[in-house]
């Protein structure tokens, strides 16, 4: 994106609801000659506007005079509006040849386009909000499940930020009394309790690393879980992702091979967004075509948080299966038993897949964990998706954020490593008795990073990482 757009002086313009027809849209203006341009294009509005009021007028063209439309205009004074720079919002009719009208007239008056994210942009160069209520906007805007709406509004809120200023407090306090330490060196005198100083550094740390575990929920909560179908072919996937959509989504055939492209789709499970990836069958062949979809349905294995491995009821595990669980022994597969309507799932032998499982995953402590990882299903029969639907089910509600703060972008997760890695590095410092200065220049460092998240400290760099997502009129 560039920053080039910015110009603060600037007065700018955008449509703030989606193009198309609606019943209102809304196009905003902010800058510092809000007033005097709608003004040029309702000159009924002679007065000095009052801020946060609403003024029923028509606006017509600035030169032709040429009328345009019926609308409502707010007016939001210098320091009173969400960029906290003079803005008018404009409701008109919702048709794009009126709304391109008024954007036209705005320009024509002295408006400018504003660039992706201005609004935004502003809001927070005018210290309305931190950076991380910033991104925040976006992700409510961008926000699919009510979870994720939930969350971006915290983040907005500025929970978020009370976490990291607090944090920023606590090694701020530690890091004056090393500096301070650093003056009396020749005098001998204790200015740092080094052990009292290591047992803080240490809950600072306990704090980052809760910070840090949350990224996995937050990330989940923002952008959805995802599941892959994997397994053989004809082994069912595309069937039970039919049957849990209720809607012949994916293609099925009793001819192995059917899936070849990862068919995608979205439900919603207790307010978190679930995608759900059907894939290729893994098999050895020398279809070309096929190979390409099975390298697909690897790169989903790779990307899912949950793995469904099908394989049907009327055969057992075979070596296509077992190299599944070898290649990703890190993830999180469930053996799902389908077709489980073809044989007496009393007939089955759990503890063979199990075995054949946890050959090469870590087998959990608890027995009822570990024979949970076989689910049966079936496509056909009424209740024959009821053990995955409930593991669907349980996942969801599994992500919570009640309490504290709970990263969900990557850049604050990135920040944050590095955070903790300076004030590892001075904790270490501080148990080896070393000199205040070397443990000063950590704690300096983690405050810096802290203020990136926050943007206390930007480049144009960070800027535009956080502000390329934005669309105009945000
Ligand atoms: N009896 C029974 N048949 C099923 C069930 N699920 C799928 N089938 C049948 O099994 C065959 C293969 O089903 P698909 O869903 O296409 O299998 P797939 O795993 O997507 O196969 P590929 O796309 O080739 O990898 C079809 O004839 C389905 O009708 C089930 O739960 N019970
Ligand atoms: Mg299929």
């Amino acid at each position: 994106m560039g920053l080039d757009f910015i110009d603060s002086q600037s007065t700018i313009c955008a449509q703030a609801t989606p193009p198309g027809r609606s019943g209102v849209a809304v196009i905003r203006m902010s800058g510092p000659d809000s007033e005097s341009i709608i003004k040029k294009l309702a000159p009924k509005l002679k007065k000095p506007l009052e801020s946060h009021k609403l003024y029923y007028c028509k606006l017509v063209h600035p030169k032709t005079k040429e009328e345009i439309d019926e609308v409502l205009v707010s007016f939001f004074s210098e320091g009173r509006s969400y960029t906290g720079e003079e803005s008018v919002e404009i409701s008109c009719h919702g048709s794009p040849t009126v709304c391109s009208k008024v954007l036209k007239s705005l320009i024509e008056a002295g408006a400018k386009t504003a660039g992706p994210g201005e609004f935004t942009y502003r809001a927070f160069m005018n210290q309305k909000i931190d950076l991380v209520q910033a991104e925040s906007v976006l992700s409510l805007i961008e926000s699919h499940s009510d979870k994720s709406a939930a969350l971006a509004l915290r983040q907005l809120d500025g929970q978020l930020s009370t976490v990291l200023s607090d944090l920023e407090d606590k090694i701020t306090y530690l890091l004056a009394n090393f500096e301070a330490s650093i003056d009396f060196t020749e005098e001998d005198i204790e200015i740092v309790n080094y052990q009292a100083a290591s047992g803080s550094v240490s809950k600072i740390l306990e704090s980052i690393d809760n910070l840090l575990t949350s990224y996995k929920s937050g990330r989940a909560i923002k952008d959805g879980v995802q599941v892959a179908l994997v397994g053989k072919p004809n082994a069912g996937k595309s069937s039970l992702l039919n049957a849990i959509l209720s809607e012949e989504k994916a293609i099925v055939s009793d001819v192995p091979g059917t899936t070849r492209d990862v068919v995608e789709a979205t439900i919603q499970i207790n307010g978190m967004t679930i995608h759900l990836f059907d894939t290729a069958g893994i098999r050895e062949t020398s279809d070309q075509i096929e190979q390409m979809g099975i390298q697909r349905s690897e790169q989903t294995i790779e990307k899912a948080d949950i793995v469904l491995l099908l394989y049907p009821a009327d055969q057992s595990i075979d070596q296509m299966d077992t190299q599944v669980f070898e290649k990703y022994p890190n993830k999180n597969i469930h053996l799902v038993v389908s077709k489980a309507d073809l044989t007496s799932q009393s007939t089955q032998n759990k503890s063979e897949y199990l075995e054949a499982l946890y050959k090469f995953q870590d087998k959990p402590d608890n027995q009822d964990k570990a024979q949970d990882k076989v689910l049966f299903c079936s496509s056909v029969s009424t209740g024959g998706l009821d053990q995955v639907t409930s593991l669907l089910n349980d996942y969801s509600k599994s992500f919570h954020f009640e309490n504290s703060g709970i990263l969900q972008q990557a850049r604050h997760f990135e920040l944050l490593s590095v955070v903790n890695g300076h004030l590892e590095r001075a904790k270490d410092l501080i148990d080896l008795n070393e000199s205040a200065e070397f443990i000063s220049f950590e704690m300096h460092e983690a405050i810096f990073k802290i203020h990136e998240v926050l943007g206390k400290r930007f480049d144009d760099e960070v800027m535009d990482r956080v502000f390329k997502e934005f669309c105009i009129g945000k």
